[in-house]
């Protein structure tokens, strides 16, 4: 039985810089590929249509190369077949909210928690914290500061009643 020498074609260079070598060799790698397919030994030259940027996959994307062929993937955040990508709306679930405590925004590919004011977002990204203002120059209270969740307030000392800013104490005169 005469077996026949698989013949391949020599490499395409790795490092091609400048738009001249880049297309020369595109040219020639789509060459061989028809050759190849002509003489049926189709798999034994892979086109990586991936790095040629010859994928129909979606900007929004991951193009993977097979032996034979290519894969799109959309890219974590986005749902679609590849082809098609579009932007998955974690927030979009009222009762879930994106699992945000307070306020859902949904971005490209992604989601942010925020918080009400008075609130800070914590470190797990979803759950607000109350911000304890009376730690900040006494949350700008005269006298007393009493956090509170989501707020604080101001209170004075007997003898002194709080006045209208809220903040400052005026001494109760007989
Ligand atoms: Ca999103
Ligand atoms: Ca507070």
């Amino acid at each position: 039985m005469l077996v026949l020498p698989l013949l391949l074609p020599p490499a395409p260079p790795r490092s091609v810089t400048g738009e001249a070598q880049a297309s020369q060799s595109r040219s020639s790698k789509l060459r061989w590929l028809g050759s190849a397919r002509r003489t049926g030994c189709a798999g034994a030259v892979d086109v990586d249509e991936c790095s040629e940027g010859t994928d129909d996959c979606h900007i929004d994307a991951i193009c993977q190369n097979t032996p034979k062929s290519y894969k799109c993937l959309c890219k974590p955040g986005y749902k679609g077949e590849g082809r098609q990508c579009e932007d998955i709306d974690e927030c979009e679930n009222d009762y879930y909210n994106g699992g945000c405590v307070h306020e859902c925004i949904n971005i490209p590919g992604n989601y942010r928690c925020t918080c009400f004011d008075g609130f800070m977002l914590a470190h797990d990204g979803h759950n607000c914290l109350d911000v304890d203002e009376c730690q900040d120059n006494n949350g700008g209270c005269q006298q007393i500061c009493v956090n509170t969740m989501g707020s604080y307030e101001c209170q004075c000392h007997s003898g002194f009643f709080l006045s209208d800013n809220q903040h400052t104490c005026i001494h109760r005169s007989n």
